[in-house]
């Protein structure tokens, strides 16, 4: 099984396949492309239909778009969605609405585990996604959270789809307040979020236009 990925430090999409290939206990080569350099583009295309990342090869098969590649991992690793059919449900709610939605805070506050824009990228929209996401995080928790420290108890698909708000708030300074707030901490403290944000330090590449606030 491989892994096409982007840069650590920028690709959200990326890494929200990453944890859930790593939450599946899958062996998976990972293949780490970095973006908009030149020859990027066909590198990408040279692994993934889509021309973009994450893509998941399995024994030939191509399965590109984040979701998709965490749904056909939960095929073979069915822990990663809870076992209660109702929490499954409003697991996979919020995953496709963090899918779809949050374009306003996704655009003013990309991912970038590198930089500190504590203060930048507000605004009223981007507070009502903020608001919007801690809501998530608190009710999933106050319903679903008994069995551990996660959004539905064990860490699941959700937990991955939101990693990369989590990185999102530390770059940004948003601190939620009680259950939220205690969720992102332990989000950050996860082994294989520090394992990435290793990674996204290490790495020597900037992408001059994702680094919106200097
Ligand atoms: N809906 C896709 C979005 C994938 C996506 O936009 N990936 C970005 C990086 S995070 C990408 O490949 N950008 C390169 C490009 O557009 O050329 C998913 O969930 O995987």
């Amino acid at each position: 099984m491989k892994l096409i990925i982007g840069n650590k430090n920028y690709s959200s999409w990326s890494l929200r396949a990453w944890l859930a290939a790593r939450a599946g206990g899958f062996a998976f080569e990972e293949i780490r492309i970095p973006l908009f350099l030149p020859g990027s583009r066909e590198h990408i295309l040279s692994h993934s239909p889509s021309g973009k990342v994450p893509c998941l090869i399995d024994r030939g098969l191509a399965v590109w778009d984040s979701l998709a590649i965490c749904e056909y991992l939960a095929e073979q690793a069915p822990q990663l969605w809870p076992a209660d059919p109702a929490a499954r449900a409003v697991a996979r709610a919020v995953s496709a609405e963090m899918h779809s939605g949050f374009q306003n805070l996704r655009q003013r506050m990309g991912m970038n585990i590198r930089k500190d824009y504590a203060g930048h990228g507000r605004s009223a929209e981007v507070d009502a996604d903020i608001a919007r996401i801690t809501a998530i995080w608190n009710d999933c928790r106050a319903r679903f959270g008994a069995d551990g420290p996660y959004l539905f108890g064990r860490f699941s698909v959700a937990d991955a789809m939101y990693a990369p708000v989590c990185f999102r708030f530390k770059t940004y300074g948003i601190a939620p307040e009680g259950a939220a707030g205690a969720y992102l901490a332990t989000m950050l403290a996860h082994p294989d979020m520090r394992a990435w944000q290793a990674g996204a330090l290490a790495e020597t590449e900037a992408i001059p236009g994702e680094d919106l606030y200097g």
